[in-house]
């Protein structure tokens, strides 16, 4: 990836395996980069790439006028900014620590209180694919600071601006995830199912994985179905989905597979 941002003065708080992660993308893009981790050790390895080392959070977090705060989780983002936050009058936090949207709009409401400008974020990445062509990150808050940022929060991989309200990074993060794990699950489900006609997950995998690839090209003919319902023609009705939906509830029962999931499936798709 190529970025030409001027060097800031940015500041990583957190480096377990994400926040030494984007420590390095910024000290690879050639930022003057402060960090602090609660366990010291965890900082060490980034000085000889280039970082100085705060002794403190509220060091660190006085060190730059761009702050990347991620963290295990909201309590810990809480327990570091909230004595400090008098010192960070004019500077912007960047939270890509995960947390509930509400969490989110929470923490904006102290930021704004301090003259705090925040940015939320939910990296939709593992760490090794930060900086990489694959990795992106939503971000929701201060727009503003995101444009006068962007060129430096881009080392991370792509960033996805999706609004004002502070929650809506982690609610786009969430339901990301959401399909993942229901994608998970029917695998899972679908696994043991095969099993009992002598078939393997592998198998399974192999056929189910080329057709999801071209379900999910289908994800955006169906957004306006959510977006504007009163103007959407559906292309199958909900008596063909639900009738779909109880074939393989019932294919379940009958291989003494549970249920449950199917269920859910059934009354999110046509509402019963
Ligand atoms: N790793 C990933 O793949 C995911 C991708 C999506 C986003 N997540 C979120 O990123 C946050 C940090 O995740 P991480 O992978 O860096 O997590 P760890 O390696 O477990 O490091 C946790 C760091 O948090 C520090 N920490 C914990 N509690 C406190 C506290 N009370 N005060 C200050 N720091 C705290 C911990 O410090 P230490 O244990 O080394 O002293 C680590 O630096 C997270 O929200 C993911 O959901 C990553």
């Amino acid at each position: 990836m190529t970025n030409q941002a001027a060097a800031q003065r940015v500041s990583v708080i957190g480096l377990g395996a994400m926040g030494t992660a984007l420590a390095k993308a910024l000290l690879a893009g050639g930022h003057e980069v402060t960090v602090w981790n609660r366990t010291p050790a965890r900082a060490e390895a980034l000085v000889a790439d280039g970082a100085r080392v705060a002794t403190s959070s509220a060091e660190a977090l006085t060190a730059a006028d761009l702050l990347i705060v991620c963290v295990l989780d909201d309590a810990a983002v809480r327990e570091h900014l909230e004595p400090v936050a008098a010192r960070l009058r004019g500077r912007t936090v960047v939270n890509l620590t995960t947390t509930t949207p509400e969490q989110a709009r929470s923490s904006g409401r102290w930021a704004r209180a301090a003259g705090v400008e925040l940015i939320d974020g939910g990296i939709m990445a593992i760490p090794d694919m930060i900086g990489g062509p694959g990795a992106f990150v939503l971000y929701s808050g201060a727009g503003a600071a995101f444009a006068r940022y962007r060129s430096v929060l881009e080392l991370f991989g792509a960033a996805e601006f999706v609004g004002e309200d502070l929650g809506a990074a982690a609610m786009y993060d969430v339901s990301i995830l959401g399909g993942m794990y229901a994608m998970f699950a029917a695998f899972h489900q679908g696994g043991a199912m095969v099993r009992t006609t002598g078939g393997t997950a592998a198998r399974l995998a192999e056929l189910m994985t080329p057709f999801l690839q071209a379900m999910a090209t289908t994800l955006t003919a169906q957004a306006p179905g959510i977006d504007t319902p009163a103007e959407y023609v559906q292309p199958q009705s909900d008596e063909f989905t639900a009738a779909a939906i109880d074939l393989i509830d019932k294919s379940a029962a009958e291989s003494g597979n549970p249920t449950e999931l199917y269920g859910g499936l059934r009354r999110t798709l046509v509402g019963r």
